[in-house]
Formats: C-alpha cells, sequence, structure tokens
C-alpha cells in the first residue's frame, strides 16, 4: 500500500530505533517478521492487543494473502464486535455472521453459506468492512479523493463512499502509479498497517463516534424530572401523570449496533421519550460474556441518556425461564448499575424481562425481586423499578394478587398483537382495578414469536387502550432483523440519519405514532 519511498522511510526509521533502543533483545511477534521489517510495527502491536493470531506454527505469513475470513475477524476483534451464532461450522463464522448482520457488509459479498470464507478478499471490499468497523461516520467526497485514484474505472460504484472515505482519512493510498487496484487481493500484512492506521482500540469496545443530540427531547428527562409512581399511575417530578414511549433494542449481544448514539438520537428525533436497552442474561448474552455485554450496555445507556431519553436496563431473561436461577448475578450486576445511575432521572430498571416455564410469581418471581429490588434501593433510593411475572410477563393477575411491598416499583406487560387481545387488555383493567401500576415494557405488532403480520390494527387497538390509561410502552424492536417486528429494513446502517424508506411497515407503524 505505502509507496517504496515511505517504505524505505519507515525501514529507515524502524531499523534506526532497533539500532539504538534493542540493540540485543530485538525479537519479533513470530518467527517469519523481521525485526525492522516495514510491517513490524504494525504486527507487533496488534499482535500484543490480541487482534492479530498467527499460524499454530509461530508464524504469521505476512506476504500471504489475506482471506476474507482472516480480514473480518481481524475486523470484529478490534471493533470489539462480539461474535454470534454462524451458520456454517467454519471456525470465522460467529464474527462473519456478526459481521453482516452489523451492516459491515451485504450477503452477496460474502455469503454467509461460506464458499468464500477462504478466499481472497478484494481491496475494495476490505476497504468497505474496515470503514464500516473503525470509522462509520469518516468521509471523503468524489471532486477531491476521485482524481487521486488513477484506476477509478475498476472501482465498482457501491465502493465509493468507503474508498473516498479511506483516502480522506489517509488509510488507504495509491501504489507507486497512484492505482489502488481495488479488485485485486492484500496481503496480511498490508492489512495490518490499514488496521492500525484506522485506530487500535484502548477498549475492547466499539468507539461510537457520539453525533451531536438534540438539546431536549419531548417529554423527555429534562422536561420531567424524578419518575414517580402514584396510585397507578406514572407521574413526573411534579406529579402530573407521564407518558413514556418509545423502542426497545433488540438483543444487545446481537444487534448492539442499533444502540450507537446515532441510532438512539435517530429514535429520539422521530418522538421516542424512551429508550429500552435489553440485555439477553441467557442466549449467548451477558451470563456467557459479561464483561463485553455489560460494556455495550453501558455505552448504550449513556448515550441514551445523553439524548435526554430515559432509559431502561433490561435483564433480559427469555430462555433461561426462572430468573432466580440467576438471582445472584443479577443482585451483582443491578448493585454496580444502582450505583452507577442511582442518582440519575433517566434510568429505570427493568430487573426480569419475561419469566416463563414451571414457575409461579409468589414461589420464584416475587422473592427474586424482593432480593434484587432491595439490592438497588440500597443506592437508587427513588428509581422506577420495573417486574416482570409469569407466563412471559402476561401473569399480572398473580402479582395484583400478591404484590411487593415498596414505592416506585412496577409490573410489566408484555404482549404482540397478533397473538394477544381482548382477554389480557381485560386482564390489565382489573390489575389496575386492583392497585397494580402497569408498565408495558416490551411489545411488537407482530406475533409473539417476533414474526408474522404486521397486524396494525391490533396494535392500533393496544396503544388507544395503553394510552387511554396512561401505561407507557417500549415497542419490540429497534434493528434491521429480517423478522416483521424489526423497525428496520435489513441491511440500515445504525450510524446514519434514517429516513422513511429505511423503516418496516412495523417501523412506520411505531414512528409516526410515536410522533403523535
Ligand atoms: C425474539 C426476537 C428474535 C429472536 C428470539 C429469541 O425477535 O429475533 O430470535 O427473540 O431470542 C419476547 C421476548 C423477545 C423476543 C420477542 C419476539 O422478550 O426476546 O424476541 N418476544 O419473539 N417475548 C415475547 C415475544
Amino acid at each position: 500500500m505505502l509507496p517504496p519511498r515511505f517504505r524505505r522511510t519507515a525501514l529507515a526509521v524502524a531499523l534506526c530505533l532497533l539500532l539504538t533502543l534493542l540493540p540485543t533483545t530485538a525479537r519479533a511477534a513470530f518467527s517469519d517478521v523481521a525485526p525492522g521489517s516495514w510491517y513490524e510495527d504494525a504486527v507487533t502491536q496488534m499482535e500484543a492487543k490480541n487482534i492479530l493470531n498467527g499460524y499454530a506454527d509461530g508464524t504469521f505469513r505476512p506476504n500471504q494473502t489475506i482471506s476474507a475470513a482472516e480480514f473480518v475477524t481481524i475486523a470484529a476483534r478490534q471493533a470489539g464486535l462480539a461474535p454470534v451464532a454462524g451458520q456454517t461450522n467454519h471456525w470465522a463464522a460467529g464474527h462473519l455472521e456478526a459481521a453482516r448482520l452489523a451492516g459491515w457488509y451485504d450477503w452477496d459479498e460474502i455469503p454467509p453459506t461460506g464458499q468464500t470464507f477462504d478466499q481472497p478478499i478484494s481491496r475494495q471490499l476490505a476497504v468497505k468492512i474496515l470503514m464500516a468497523a473503525l470509522l462509520p461516520d469518516a468521509t471523503g467526497d468524489y471532486a477531491t479523493q476521485a482524481p487521486k485514484i488513477q484506476d477509478l474505472a475498476d472501482l465498482d460504484g457501491r465502493y465509493y463512499n468507503p474508498v473516498f472515505a479511506a483516502y480522506a482519512a489517509g488509510i488507504a493510498a495509491g501504489d507507486q502509479f497512484g492505482c489502488f487496484r481495488p479488485k485485486n487481493g492484500l496481503s496480511r500484512a498490508e492489512a495490518c498497517t490499514l488496521f492500525l492506521r484506522a485506530g487500535l482500540p484502548s477498549s475492547p469496545v466499539k468507539p461510537d463516534p457520539t453525533p451531536t443530540p438534540p438539546a431536549t427531547v419531548r417529554g423527555g428527562v429534562s422536561e420531567n424530572g424524578w419518575l414517580q409512581v402514584k396510585g397507578t399511575q406514572l407521574c413526573n417530578q411534579a406529579g402530573q401523570p407521564v407518558l413514556l414511549r418509545g423502542m426497545s433494542t433488540h438483543g444487545l449481544h446481537w444487534f448492539g449496533s442499533f444502540a450507537s448514539a446515532q441510532s438512539i438520537q435517530n429514535t429520539a428525533a422521530r418522538g421516542a421519550n424512551l429508550f429500552r436497552v435489553a440485555m439477553y442474561t441467557g442466549e449467548g448474552g451477558y451470563l456467557s460474556q459479561p464483561a463485553a455485554v455489560k460494556a455495550q450496555l453501558i455505552a448504550a445507556v449513556d448515550a441514551a441518556i445523553q439524548a435526554d431519553l430515559y432509559v431502561i436496563i433490561d435483564w433480559h431473561i427469555l430462555s433461561d425461564g426462572n430468573p432466580a436461577a440467576h438471582t445472584d448475578q443479577a443482585v451483582a450486576f443491578f448493585t454496580e448499575m444502582a450505583q452507577r445511575y442511582g442518582d440519575n432521572p433517566a434510568v429505570l430498571f427493568e430487573i426480569c424481562n419475561e419469566p416463563n416455564g414451571n414457575i409461579t410469581w409468589s414461589g420464584n418471581v416475587k422473592p427474586y425481586a424482593q432480593r434484587v429490588v432491595s439490592a438497588i434501593r440500597a443506592y437508587a433510593p427513588r428509581s422506577i423499578i420495573l417486574v416482570g411475572s409469569p407466563t412471559w410477563s402476561q401473569d399480572i393477575h398473580q402479582a395484583a394478587a400478591d404484590p411487593l411491598q415498596g414505592d416506585n416499583l412496577m409490573y410489566t406487560l408484555h404482549f404482540y398483537a397478533g397473538t394477544h387481545g381482548a382477554w389480557l387488555r381485560q386482564r390489565a383493567d382489573q390489575a389496575l382495578a386492583q392497585g397494580l401500576p402497569l408498565f408495558v415494557s416490551e411489545w411488537g405488532t407482530s406475533r409473539a414469536d417476533g414474526s408474522g403480520g404486521v397486524y396494525l390494527a391490533e396494535s392500533r387497538q393496544w396503544l388507544d387502550f395503553l394510552e387511554s390509561r396512561g401505561i407507557s410502552w417500549a415497542n419490540w424492536s429497534l434493528c434491521d432483523k429480517a423478522e416483521t417486528s424489526a423497525a428496520l429494513k435489513p441491511g440500515t446502517s445504525p450510524y446514519k440519519v434514517w429516513t422513511d424508506s429505511d423503516l418496516t411497515p412495523s417501523g412506520q407503524f411505531v414512528f409516526s405514532r410515536l410522533q403523535s
């Protein structure tokens, strides 16, 4: 990538350093990375950060052409993107799938079926992925950058933006002929220098370029302050009824990119005053990778606070149906979150998304809730705490018959418009009549499996019901997964301002409701 005169300079600098600083102990991390080679610095720094692996025989093979799987894996490590379940048994399938779902590249560019995983990645695709992973907001304009690329005719139009941005940022440069060679491959050493120029992470979390948030949100924290529950009604600091409405993320460890500052700001700009951060505990989520997922959650909560939104920290039990199975972990987690956010009026704590399986309110969920609520109250004396109930947070009647003691507690009611109808609304009315404060922290326009429909007439009926009773809600979900409950079309970038054409029918319905 570097023109030869820069390579020579780099070599000379490296040699000087070597001779002056490391006369006797110079040793590269890999047997075939020669001290003083033009790529040594990049390879060594990346190896030290655990971003790079060599081969089992201790070699790095710097001149070997890098494969799609190798390139994407390095990008994912550098960006702190956790792997998800892949579609094949290939060693890199999890990172590739996570990267594809994050929108770094499209299906056709590296099909998840795997046939091109081990083939060389083209330079144009490599640069696109690198920019999406590490510098998603970078731009470069055609007029300035195109003249630098002698072989522009070989560059496919879909790569203009990332390649121009990479040129503008000094990450990509032509060869000695000013050519980018978009369709050629690149060596492993060249790839390393690209990654190094894009900047090594100081932490494992993807740096989220923060856009300027709107100063205040309609019905946001700056307007309403501390929330309080009066009777069954959620009220603001002044004691007036308040309605929180907004979006829930999908699973943070899968679609965490849609909790980016830009995505949150987009949600606020489209009328929400509430954002729910759904942190799965099972299914490869928090309990499997606590440090990484917690860091994602904190970044999302902070971005929502920045955007003047109320924000729910959701302990998203689902396949792990009985919350009491992980009470200790929940107590530790919420203790830490309460220490961190207990004095912030924006933050609500949701301690068990959807208890399910062979459990009861009084036998399992209530004792769990008592322990977690008292842990939270040690540091968050007045925050709103949301509590689920058995049968995926539909058994509010069990909670109504045997409620928790304490203030500012609300009970979650979840529904999916294609599955749950009038009977559940009746149950809600009964619970309210018994004095149980309700909060719909999750609902969908689809069936309960997240697909089917969309059921917009039923959804409208539900929302009219909720709003006539002053019940707050968050819609599932803010992501681009190919399922009808998702608000965004597949491939929508979480790092840009969305247009109406990025929204699915569900997204259009929900966001237009938020505007009203
Ligand atoms: C669904 C997601 C779907 C995912 C599935 C399993 O939409 O993409 O494969 O979870 O993790 C809930 C849950 C919520 C579900 C949602 C739709 O809280 O996690 O998301 N749903 O099925 N309760 C009722 C429905």
